[in-house]
């Protein structure tokens, strides 16, 4: 244990005179220029702190202020509509805190009072609803746990490695546990028609987001949402009142609800029909590509955190799946020449992002980190190329391919594809 610590002690100090320390965040750089100082009685140790009323509604520490949501300029012509992406390589375990949960919005964030709003039911339904949130509250409700991904995340990195960093090139995804009435009970209340095969979901935000579902999804797993993460819905993803439609694309889980109607037809939106379509090589377009196949990412290492020495290093990410549960995650050290099978956080809970795990020494060799999930259903993340054979390169959406990072010899980490 001494000799461990000795040998940390050690390195951190070297890194302190080193080139690595340009590449750390302020914490990072922090730690390891106090790692040699003796246990002293710092200065919070002298003096009282502030009360425990000193903050009504916690913050993190001033310390973590690196630790934020980030937009990228050339996405973003307009911040009403862009994206906000989730800082992965800060986060531990598998819950977004709400602060972090990444943000996309088209009309700017509809800042809803919960007391005027409605959600309205109707179309081919025996009675025709007008709710309230408290009428809503009242419905016997359920949490559940679940990731929640934007069809266009990674998809920067289709026709070759652009984003450096992993909350650039997956930051489009967070995972929480929501609250919320079955959307199978309020359909149950309304009476809607053995005849009706889709619903109609719209937001009450400026972009008055609308998207069509078919009626076998409805009944299934979607739930009508009103707080995540044990609080109300922050207002950036859909105060009081959003869908939650497990394991499929973000844009389908309509955030600031208002309507549900149900009819026979979809309703071909412009998020269905001149959006969120995949243009195939061809030329035509795949429509209703709902479901978000399984994927991985190394967090850490990650560009944003490079390794800080020779050594033990855990590499450590996430995995999920819109088909289920994810059944196992494979790492390779040499860029898919050789797999070893990594530990899956427990619970490994469907839709849902699974942390996974694996102890690694760095012998400070060039090495090519990749990630590879297999879902319960048997399917396999594949690779760029087979991604790209599959797809064309004309894509956008639905970029799962197995993703790679490079370990240089000085410990830095850059976002490369190897076809
Ligand atoms: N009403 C409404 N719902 C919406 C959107 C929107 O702009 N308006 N954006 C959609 C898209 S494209 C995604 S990826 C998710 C993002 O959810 P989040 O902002 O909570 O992360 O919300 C979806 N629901
Ligand atoms: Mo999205």
């Amino acid at each position: 244990m001494r000799e461990n610590r000795r040998r940390f002690l050690h390195s951190a100090a070297a890194l302190t005179g080193g080139t690595l320390l340009a590449g750390l965040t302020g914490s990072q750089a922090r730690a390891a220029q106090g790692a040699d100082l003796p246990l002293g009685v710092p200065p919070w140790t002298k003096q009282l702190g502030p009360g425990v009323d000193a903050a009504p509604y916690g913050a993190p520490s001033r310390y973590e202020r690196d630790v934020i949501r980030r937009n990228v300029p050339f996405l973003t012509a307009t911040t009403e509509s862009s994206v906000s992406f989730t800082p992965l390589q800060d986060l531990d375990g598998v819950i977004t805190p709400n602060g972090l949960c990444f943000v996309r919005d088209h009309g700017g964030t509809a800042m809803v009072d919960p007391v005027q709003h409605r959600l309205m039911i109707h179309g081919m339904v025996d009675r025709p609803m007008v709710y309230t949130m408290a009428d809503l509250m009242r419905f016997p409700s359920e949490s559940h746990v679940y990731f929640l991904e934007c069809a266009a995340n990674g998809g920067m990195d289709w026709r070759g490695a652009q984003m450096q960093g992993v909350q650039f090139s997956h930051g489009m995804v967070h995972c929480c546990e929501w609250t919320g009435v079955k959307l199978s009970t309020l359909m149950n209340e309304a009476g809607v028609s053995s005849k009706a095969r889709w619903l109609l979901a719209e937001g009450a935000d400026a972009a008055a987001m609308t998207r069509s579902i078919p009626i076998e999804k409805a009944a299934g797993d979607v739930l009508v949402a009103w707080s995540q993460n044990g609080e109300r819905l922050r207002p950036e993803n859909g105060y009081p009142l959003r869908l939650i439609v497990p394991g499929w694309q973000g844009n389908v889980n309509i955030k600031w609800l208002r309507r549900l109607k149900f009819g026979q037809e979809p309703w071909e939106t412009r998020e269905e029909t001149s959006k969120y379509t995949e243009l195939m090589a061809d030329g035509k377009a795949l429509q209703f590509s709902w479901a978000m196949q399984a994927k991985s990412v190394i967090t850490r290492p990650c560009p944003e955190k490079p390794i800080l020495g020779r050594g033990f290093c855990e590499v450590s990410g996430l995995a999920w799946s819109g088909m289920g549960k994810i059944a196992r995650v494979d790492v390779s050290f040499d860029g898919g020449a050789n797999w070893k099978t990594a530990a899956l956080q427990e619970p490994v809970l469907p839709k849902s992002l699974t942390r996974f795990r694996i102890p690694w020494e760095w012998n400070g060799e060039v090495a090519y980190l990749q990630s590879r999930a297999m879902d319960e259903t048997g399917y396999v993340q594949p690779t760029i190329v087979a991604l790209r054979n599959a797809w064309g390169s004309n894509a956008i959406y639905h970029k799962n391919s197995i993703h790679t990072w490079r370990v240089n010899q000085n410990g830095t980490i850059d976002n490369v594809q190897i076809d």
